[in-house]
């Protein structure tokens, strides 16, 4: 790992700090709340006074990681000296509601594998690693460089971040090191990767299932099938008494229709907007389509916003995705 030398500095200043403010990004999602967890488990277990900022509650299959260390008070650590930790993100943007908690750090640390151009804030330390499956694999490193022993708890909320990140070990980002830590994880006392498994994955509610039924209702199909776009619209959830919170899984599903090499979910956002996620499975490069439009991600899954409902969406991006097919 490129950043061990930097981890080991990392936690030597680590340690000699008492107070520790551990930033998520917005929506946050297995990977970002897995990481946060985690780390601030093994800060408590060091005697440390930890906690993870959110402004939204965990998502219904991530709620086991809610374990008395996330908080929405900004000010937790009011006229005390902390360490501000942003995990699973390298733009301000992405905590933004948060950002002057973060900026008020004596000392300011990101660690991230999404690639970026350039900070658009202020750190100390930052640990980029793109190579990375997940932000859980580096901070399961940060542990180890820490000297904590991991307990269960530690080893539930890292696997979760990788099997989430890694679309459970199915995406081009795994590695033999995801698997190697993966591996590592059962040396720890009472770890078992099913039940946390059946936490994430096996949990759905019978109206998340009417949602999914309403959403591939919704599919259209470009060049043979090789593009899928799908839409998610309020009335949809309205109507199945669910939230966007639920829908994350929508577009894996998607991907696992044979011969689908690009699929979109269109998503309503704040009433006439539209949030769009993209995944490609073999050759594409989607980060390139979702930075046309203001947006960014990885090759493999990425994602833009645009000002208009759903339906109308595709008639803005879908000639990008025939092109990139077409190469
Ligand atoms: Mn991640």
């Amino acid at each position: 790992m490129e950043n061990i030398n930097l981890f080991s500095e990392i936690s030597k200043k680590m340690s000699e700090q008492d107070c520790f403010l551990i930033f998520p990004h917005l929506h946050p999602d297995g990977d970002a709340l897995g990481s946060s967890v985690a780390l601030a488990e093994a800060l408590r277990l060091m005697n440390k006074e930890a906690w993870v900022l959110v402004e939204e509650a965990f998502p219904h299959n991530l709620d086991f990681l809610d374990k008395n260390m996330s908080t929405t008070d900004k000010d937790i650590f009011k006229g005390k000296d902390y360490i501000s930790i942003m995990l699973d993100c390298s733009d301000k943007n992405r905590i933004i509601n948060r950002y002057s908690s973060f900026e008020r750090g004596n000392i300011k640390i990101v660690i991230d594998h999404h690639l970026t151009d350039n900070l658009n804030f202020k750190t100390d330390y930052e640990v980029i690693e793109p190579k990375a499956a997940a932000t859980g694999e580096l901070v399961y490193n940060l542990i180890k460089e820490l000297g904590v022993s991991m307990n269960k708890f530690i080893a539930d909320s890292i696997f979760t971040a990788i099997t989430t990140d890694t679309g459970n070990f199915q995406h081009s980002n795994t590695t033999a090191l995801t698997h190697k830590i993966a591996m590592e994880l059962y040396d720890v006392s009472g770890f078992n990767s099913k039940p946390v498994s059946n936490l994430i994955y096996n949990r759905e509610s019978l109206n998340s299932i009417q949602l999914e039924k309403l959403v591939i209702d919704s599919m259209m199909t470009y060049e043979d099938g090789k593009i899928v776009i799908a839409f998610i619209t309020n009335k949809m959830l309205i109507e199945t008494n669910t939230d966007m919170s639920e829908t994350d899984r929508f577009i894996n599903k998607l991907m696992t229709i044979e011969g689908v090499e690009i699929a979109a979910v269109c998503k309503q956002d704040m009433g006439d907007k539209t949030k769009v996620s993209l995944r490609s499975k073999n050759y594409t490069d989607v980060s390139k389509i979702a930075k046309k439009y203001g947006g960014g991600g990885h090759e493999r899954a990425s994602g833009f916003n645009l000002d208009v409902l759903p339906y109308d969406a595709p008639y803005i991006f879908v000639d990008d995705l025939k092109k990139a097919i077409n190469i």
